[in-house]
């Protein structure tokens, strides 16, 4: 396949001012027919005295059933049909072309392009799906006014498209015939089509300057008592906009559709935002807490793109970051602001600590801003959205919450309606705050986690402080050496009281220091003592950082830190050193033996009813078994697995009595809330609980057994489920997992919670467990909310089964890939991810995965999506 690189992006060669589509609805036999006015671009570059250039349009999959010029069928001779598209010959610098074609809904499985689910047509076009429906010049900066007609058959009465509908009629031979209008100019990737049997239900929103909006969310009717959570966070979004970066919404209308078959989350359609089920859904019976945050945060994310993605879109597909990490820092501060900000924090952190970094450390690693691609799919990374989230972030800690607000007023009002670049988004932060980010530009063209190791000494004579921070980055692949970031190091000092100490006579106590050269110092004057560094504070950067802090000093932290990300990150750091030792200490044969000091830091954590119980739960928590694997030089998934294992079990044992303490006091009858105190007290009730199950002592199981029996919501439903499934013998756990899948079937939301807890389980068996569930009537391979709980539970979230030492784990996962790959290349690609970090794990098991991945390789012609994440990791 081709590669393409950014270094030869050309603006277009033609621009398409309005775009009108006709379609003719039918399951595999669906006529789509469109209009686009057409004319030179001035900006193209061409040589003088040039002749036209061909008009090249993109298509894929589709049938072409006539081609038109100025009402002119175009003859053979005049245009040539490529393996992705058409060449046309043009002989007028404007014109209006018509094409006709055919496509096929029923038989798309890609989930790309127009399709069915469920018997419900919908559309996904981001990245470079819109070629399937038609051909057309299928890049973000072609950008048109578009006017969608949609005839069906009467069984489908919702007819949706984006903007305003101006048309609803009946035909002539009795179909229904709707059109809409989309006043705003946009790239074909936010185009959307829905049709269906769907109910919906109904709200409305007043902006701040007084226009009234209609909020509609269209779900199939059995599902229509779940839509009232997104609706409520929808509102909040829109408020929330308006008072942090001062954006209103901006047409007469905004829908929401729930979709079973959906490659990501969600889909930010101008308008009509198309939505995974999964992300929209929910009801206090049927979804945990952790559902509820995700919609909340997921309804926020598309909604904010109406904004940063849609009025001000991307350029070109390299510059995909400029609307992901902008909008994901938007969505993160907004869950922030609705719920626990520390935690909110943590939970983010950990993600990248744990995916994106393991992704900057392999194979596939990438700038914010890629420089080349063959699939831009492959691309829909945690580098581009997260850590592109934390470059935005550093954006705003450098200017300050008001600066960046200039900032981010000046990006919008300049580049109103136009696709541009992140360089263009840096120059109007920079712009409007008068400052100088080119080194800061780094950060979108250098892969790689960058290091800072510190030290730091102690002159008592002249009471100074002083901190050196050396900064380096490891090579990834195509960039041996690394320039220098500028990275903000958010730092405080804590004195022998534990209180912050003064920085500076205004009483300043945090200060975010500017590393910008390969070893710099500060110093601190006027300190009495050698204070306690307290570094990356609230994670001001994503870097790694490495100082020498004793047992000691982490457990000062861990009680005194004002940072309180700080005070969790002390703990995992005092976490991570005691696991390390157990590592070694089985990998040498010795016994293993927990580290006191960490049992007593989690029992004072348990017992301190200053914290907030959703920080408790937090702090309670070993890091993952991928966190861990991602900090080694090389993984031995055995030594992981034993200490983390026996490290849950010891503090299970010591810290029973306290666990139960806490369980009991936090397990009474509320009427459930989704808000952010009970989600807090039921995480910490639910965590407790996953510790006692952990001594698999049969009174300690009972609990679990009775919450599970007697739970009136989802989130204590599910949790006691999975203790029983991961701890408790067959003749507890079985019966538990009939009756919950008996009472759910009908509810495709919990079936598929239901796959995930049994692909999870860290039991024996698990495996074999895994190809029975494929053979299940709910089990789909159509469905990638299917496949991700099923197959993705084992490979991605189940360090233990799926490292078992024979390979099978890795064989599964590979036969499945190879199979998906015919049917959905977008899943595949991204499902093979585990098996790509090979070269990474020590001995035989390594050796294993890579026999995993070179039979993926070796299975036959694979896709575009599959071919190039596998090729790249094989190298
Ligand atoms: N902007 C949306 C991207 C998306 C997507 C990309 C590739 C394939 C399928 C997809 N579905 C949605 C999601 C978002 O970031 O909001
Ligand atoms: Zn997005």
């Amino acid at each position: 396949p081709r590669t393409v690189y950014l270094k030869d992006y050309r603006a277009p060669d033609y621009l398409v001012d309005s775009t009108r589509l006709h379609f003719e609805l039918q399951p595999q036999d669906t006529l789509v027919k469109s209009r686009l006015q057409i004319r030179r671009n001035p900006a193209a570059e061409s040589a003088p005295g040039e002749t036209l250039p061909p008009l090249l349009l993109d298509g894929v999959d589709l049938e072409l059933l006539s081609l038109s010029i100025d009402g002119e069928l175009v003859p053979a001779s005049r245009y040539r049909e490529l393996p992705e598209g058409l060449s046309i010959h043009v002989q007028n610098p404007e014109f209006v072309l018509e094409i006709h074609n055919r496509i096929n809904p029923r038989d798309n499985t890609s989930l790309e392009g127009l399709y069915l689910s469920n018997g419900m047509y919908c559309t996904q076009c981001e990245a470079e799906g819109f070629r399937k429906i038609t051909y057309y010049p299928d890049r973000p900066d072609v950008m048109s006014r578009f006017t969608t007609t949609i005839v069906a058959p009467r069984q489908y009465p919702v007819l949706l498209s984006n903007g305003n509908q101006i048309e609803r009629r009946a035909t002539e031979d009795g179909r229904l015939l709707v059109t809409w209008e989309d006043p705003f100019a946009k790239p074909a990737y936010l185009f959307a089509l829905v049709a269906g049997e769907l109910q919906t239900v109904e709200d409305s929103f007043t902006t701040a300057s007084g226009r009234e909006v209609k909020l509609q969310i269209f779900t199939e009717a059995k599902n229509i008592r779940k839509c009232d959570h997104a609706m409520r966070s929808l509102k909040k979004a829109m408020r929330w906009d308006e008072e942090v970066y001062g954006r209103e919404y901006d047409l007469d209308i905004f829908m929401v559709v729930a979709v079973d078959h959906f490659n990501m989350g969600a889909m930010e359609n101008k308008g009509l935002n198309i939505f995974n089920s999964a992300c929209v859904l929910a009801s206090p019976e049927t979804a945990t807490d952790a559902t509820f945050q995700r919609i909340e945060s997921i309804v926020g994310h598309e909604y904010f793109h109406n904004w940063s993605g849609n009025r001000v879109t991307c350029r070109d597909w390299f510059q995909l970051s400029l609307k992901e990490g902008f909008t994901v820092f938007r969505d993160a501060e907004f869950s922030a602001d609705m719920n626990s900000r520390a935690v909110k924090r943590i939970e983010d952190v950990s993600l990248l600590r744990t995916a994106q970094f393991a992704e900057d450390g392999g194979p596939m690693a990438h700038p914010v801003r890629p420089d080349s691609y063959m699939e831009i799919s492959n691309f829909y990374t945690l580098t581009v959205y997260e850590k592109g989230a934390e470059v935005v972030r550093m954006i705003h800690t450098l200017l300050g919450t008001e600066g960046f607000r200039k900032g981010s007023d000046l990006y919008f009002q300049r580049h109103d309606g136009c696709a541009v670049t992140c360089e263009d988004f840096v120059a109007a932060m920079e712009d409007a705050n008068g400052v100088d980010l080119t080194q800061f530009r780094r950060w979108y063209s250098q892969a790689g986690t960058p290091v800072l190791e510190v030290s730091d000494a102690f002159d008592a004579a002249h009471g100074t402080y002083i901190l050196t921070v050396r900064q380096s980055c490891p090579a990834t692949p195509g960039q041996n050496k690394k320039l220098p970031f500028h990275i903000p190091l958010a730092v405080g000092l804590l004195g022998a009281d534990g209180r912050d100490l003064s920085l500076d006579p205004q009483g300043t106590t945090q200060k975010v220091l500017q590393v910008s050269e390969t070893e710099q110092t500060f110093n601190f004057t006027g300190l009495k003592e050698k204070p306690l560094p307290s570094l990356l504070r609230g994670f001001s950067a994503p870097v790694k950082v490495r100082y020498g802090y004793s047992t000691e000093q982490l457990l000062f932290l861990m009680r005194n830190d004002s940072d309180e990300f700080n005070r969790w990150d002390a703990g995992q750091r005092l976490a991570f050193m005691a696991l390390e030792q157990l590592q070694k200490d089985y990998r040498e044969g010795r016994d293993l033996q927990l580290q006191p000091q960490l049992v007593d830091a989690y029992r004072s954590v348990l017992q301190n009813p200053e914290l907030d119980p959703a920080l408790v739960a937090e702090m309670l928590t070993l890091p993952s078994a991928q966190t861990l694997a991602e900090q080694c030089e090389r993984i031995d998934a055995e030594a992981i697995i034993v200490a983390r294992e026996f490290a849950r079990g010891a503090l299970a044992e010591a810290l029973k009595g306290e666990l139960l303490d806490c369980y009991r006091r936090l397990d009474c009858d509320k009427p459930y809330r989704p808000e952010a105190a009970d989600i807090a007290e039921r995480s910490l009730k639910n965590t407790c609980l996953a510790y006692l199950c952990v001594t698999e002592e049969p009174e300690l199981l009972t609990l679990a057994q009775a919450q599970f029996e007697n739970a009136a919501n989802m989130t204590d439903s599910a949790a006691a489920l999975a203790s029983l499934v991961n701890h408790a013998a067959d003749d507890m756990a079985q019966p538990a997992l009939e009756s919950f899948y008996e009472r759910w079937q009908q509810d495709t939301q919990v079936v598929e919670l239901w796959f995930g807890l049994q692909s999870t389980s860290a039991r024996r068996g698990t495996l074999e467990s895994v190809r029975e569930l494929m053979q299940h009537p709910a089990f789909e391979l159509t469905n990638p909310n299917k496949v991700r709980a099923v197959i993705g539970g084992f490979a991605n979230r189940n360090f233990i089964q799926f490292h078992r030492a024979d390979g099978r784990g890795f064989e599964f996962l590979a036969e499945q890939v190879v199979a998906l790959d015919k049917l959905n290349p977008q899943i595949a690609a991204r499902l093979v991810t585990p098996i790509t970090r090979w070269k990474k794990y020590t001995g035989e098991l390594g050796e294993k995965m890579h026999r995993a991945l070179q039979s993926v390789m070796e299975s036959g012609r694979l896709s575009r999506d599959l071919y190039e994440v596998v090729s790249k990791s094989l190298v």
